[in-house]
């Protein structure tokens, strides 16, 4: 297995041409060693095969960190990714090496290309499985050639490092990360066409369960009442505790501003919201995904996406002096910031991010709301907001429509329309453009003098609600518990 996995790399058209790829961008050294690690592979010299793979990944790491993110030539992650999979099948397996081979693949399904995306899931599907049977590990500490891994030796003992030797467990990853995080959403779009951030996966996922193909199931009128019932006495408790986070002067948490309205049709949410832009709580459609029942508990969660690697933010807000991303494992983000209590500057967020992606499990959790496929246009990203009490989200801006669907605890958000934009001193260059200059919880009334006269709506959306944001809307939000949300920006068709 090991050696047909090597023997077919090594022979696999795609290596040739991402070689062809990578002489065209000056990366013929690059090319050279990945075609000779490939063959030792096949060959079954695994040390070789480790160290050549280690080499492409030092240069494609460090060209992945070089300039703006759109400019990086998706060639470089292409090689990422196949150094990726070269390194995790060059090692033997052990009872510690799951995890460390669960990094490396998760850091090629974040920054690596779509060339060998089949092959990188494949094997986190491998890893994955062989990590929940530990018995089968222990027992078994040189697993055969038919498991199709075999990590240890070298991996075992200089894999405490990421294969780059950066942006190890809880170190902060390189600039051009941050600029997959908030920036501008319009330079989104501008991401390479293919990795984690990639409209174009998106699309994928919408195949896979999307707004057109999936029908709400039916909920019928006695257990739609007992729904309300419910919703309106967890709004009720809601209003009390939501006094412990501090919000910006003059909210209400109590303000209905915003209308709710219980699973409102395609038409009524078309006419009355999308083309009116007119913001809606939508409920009784987030209660139906199996995720409003098995998200609040954190241990399923550690037990399906515990190993795996993700982007968190830290800090108080992503505007902040002294914010930061660290590359961590979702059981260590739960254990220290889900589950331990911090201060604010050292608070994390798994934050936009394409969590639903990288972990198809998870996605099996949520179902795609049928508003999201009005307008005519495309699904542009499915992204995930995972912080404990408190997380602050300042004001800013997105280009695409919005269902923030509230999944685990409550937040508060507040809305200003486009109209107000001259009042919220948007910055004027940089890559927040699309980001207030104004700290909402102590406004500078003398530098923003006009923000006070702008008029805002607001909520305190509760699990189980989702809040429909047109585009271009302002919106500021703060967790109110630890809380769970999805985000759907999709696009409008071209007239
Ligand atoms: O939930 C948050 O913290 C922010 C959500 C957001 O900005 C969005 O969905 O666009």
């Amino acid at each position: 297995m090991q050696e047909q996995g090597g023997r077919k790399l090594s022979q696999d058209v795609r290596v040739l041409e991402l070689c062809a790829d990578l002489i065209t961008v000056g990366g013929s050294t690059c090319a050279t060693v990945l075609e000779s690690a490939a063959s030792y592979l096949a060959w079954d010299l695994l040390d070789q095969a480790a160290m050549q793979a280690d080499v492409v990944l030092d240069i494609s790491w460090e060209k992945l960190h070089t300039g703006p993110w759109k400019d990086v030539n998706v060639a470089w992650r292409n090689a990422y990714s196949l150094a990726a999979i070269l390194t995790v099948r060059s090692q033997k397996l052990n009872p510690d090496s799951a995890a460390r081979a669960m990094r490396v693949l998760d850091l090629a399904v974040m920054m690596g290309g779509p060339l060998f995306r089949p092959e990188i899931d494949a094997l986190i599907n491998q890893v994955q499985a062989l990590a929940a049977e530990p018995s089968r590990s222990v027992n078994n500490k040189h697993v055969t050639k038919e498991s199709g891994l075999r990590f240890e030796g070298r991996f075992a003992e200089d894999w405490t490092k990421n294969p780059s030797g950066e942006a190890q467990e809880g170190t902060p990853v390189g600039p051009s990360s941050a600029e997959y995080t908030k920036a501008s959403s319009e330079q989104e779009a501008t991401f390479p066409e293919d990795g984690l951030f990639d409209t174009k996966r998106v699309n994928r996922v919408r195949e896979q369960g999307g707004p057109s193909g999936v029908a709400l199931p039916d909920v019928t009128d006695a257990e739609d009442e007992r729904e309300r019932t419910d919703h309106d006495r967890q709004r009720k408790r809601a209003k009390v505790s939501s006094r412990k986070i501090p919000l910006p002067p003059n909210s209400n948490p109590c303000s209905e501003s915003i209308p709710r309205r219980h699973v409102p049709s395609l038409e009524a949410f078309l006419c009355e919201h999308m083309l009116a832009e007119r913001p809606v709580i939508v409920t009784g459609v987030v209660t139906q995904w199996p995720a409003f029942r098995r998200w609040g508990d954190l241990a399923y969660l550690k037990r399906v996406a515990g190993l795996r690697t993700v982007p968190v933010e830290v800090g108080e807000t992503y505007v902040a002096e002294k914010w930061r991303q660290e590359l961590m494992t979702m059981g260590r983000f739960i254990e220290m910031h889900m589950e331990g209590g911090e201060r604010p500057e050292e608070r994390g967020y798994l934050a936009q991010h394409p969590l639903f992606e990288q972990i198809p499990e998870l996605r099996k959790d949520i179902v795609t709301p049928d508003y999201c496929s009005l307008g005519g246009g495309e699904m542009q990203s499915v992204n995930a907001w995972f912080g404990p009490p408190g997380t602050v989200t300042p004001l800013h801006y997105d280009p695409h429509h919005n269902l923030l669907a509230q999944v685990v605890g409550r937040k508060y958000i507040r809305l200003y329309a486009p109209s107000a934009s001259e009042c919220v001193y948007p910055h004027t260059q940089g890559m927040l453009t699309n980001t207030s200059r104004v700290n909402l919880d102590q406004v500078d009334k003398g530098e923003f003098p006009l923000f006070a006269t702008a008029h805002f709506t607001e909520c305190v959306l509760e699990a189980g609600e989702v809040l429909y944001i047109p585009p271009r809307w302002w919106h500021y939000v703060t967790s109110l518990s630890k809380s769970f949300s999805v985000s759907f920006w999709w696009s409008e068709g071209q007239d």
